[in-house]
């Protein structure tokens, strides 16, 4: 395994089997590995059957409590175990669009992070609510600032590409977050370390089918998580 794209999903049914496919007709030389969290709308059996045809795709289902944070480290893990070099984050509902994996492959060669980037000129999201937009670029002006992060305009971004020295010394271990909260934390962690983050434009388009699992649970943590690493010291 070379590239590795990871897809947390939850109820995303309507969502994953167009998507894997459109991955796959845009970049074939990597494999895939959904993270389902014991979807109850089938999307673990929609993912087992394309798995059982084709051996590029993996499929983990997790049991217990859901986290979306620990998913997408549940599936990094998975990635670094079976061999990645690269490793894609993305998520499942076509807000991210599937074109910009061969910008991903190419910048990932002089960079050790690349982000997809909302908050740099070219770069927005679009049908989503005025309100919900408003919403993440005050979270992301606040969780930049508070975590200090200066090289970086959206460290909320999900879709991103890592070297897989990344993952490594990061210590996914020690990772807190159990929401999207990890996305931030994972940044600020390795850009402390030193790595070489970059970013380029993409449009982020909103869902059409299935619903956002965005809670108030999930923008609390993100906005804590922070103070707490603060506080224990950890920065
Ligand atoms: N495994 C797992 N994936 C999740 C969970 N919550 C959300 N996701 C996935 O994380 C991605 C982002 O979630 P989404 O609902 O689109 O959030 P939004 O884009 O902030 O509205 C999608 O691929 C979801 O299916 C969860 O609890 N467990
Ligand atoms: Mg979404």
């Amino acid at each position: 395994m070379k590239t590795a794209i990871v897809i947390p999903t939850y109820n995303e049914a309507g969502n994953i089997k167009d998507l894997i496919e459109e991955i796959f007709k845009i970049e074939k030389d990597l494999e895939i590995i959904i993270v389902d969290d014991n979807s109850p709308d089938g999307t673990e059996d929609i993912v087992r059957n394309l798995a059982n045809k084709i051996n590029k795709i993996h499929l983990i289902v997790r049991s217990g409590k859901r986290s979306e944070g620990k998913s997408r480290i549940d599936g990094c893990r998975y990635a670094l175990v079976k061999g990645a070099e690269i490793i894609i984050e993305m998520d499942a509902d076509f807000s991210h669009n599937p074109k910009y994996i061969p910008v991903f492959l190419s910048k990932i060669r002089e960079s050790d992070i690349v982000i997809g980037s909302r908050c740099i000129p070219g770069g927005r999201e679009t049908g989503r609510p005025r309100l919900r937009v408003l919403l993440s670029k005050l979270a992301n002006f606040y969780i930049r600032k508070s975590y200090g992060i200066k090289n970086v305009f959206d460290c909320t971004s999900g879709y991103r590409c890592f070297r897989r020295e990344v993952c490594d010394k990061i210590k996914l271990d020690s990772l807190k977050a159990e929401g999207p909260a990890v996305i931030p934390e994972i940044l600020f962690k390795a850009g402390r370390l030193g790595f070489r983050i970059s970013e380029f434009p993409v449009v982020y388009e909103n869902r059409t089918k299935g619903v956002s699992k965005f809670t108030l649970k999930k923008i609390t943590e993100s906005l804590i998580l922070p103070l707490i690493l603060r506080f224990r010291g950890i920065f």
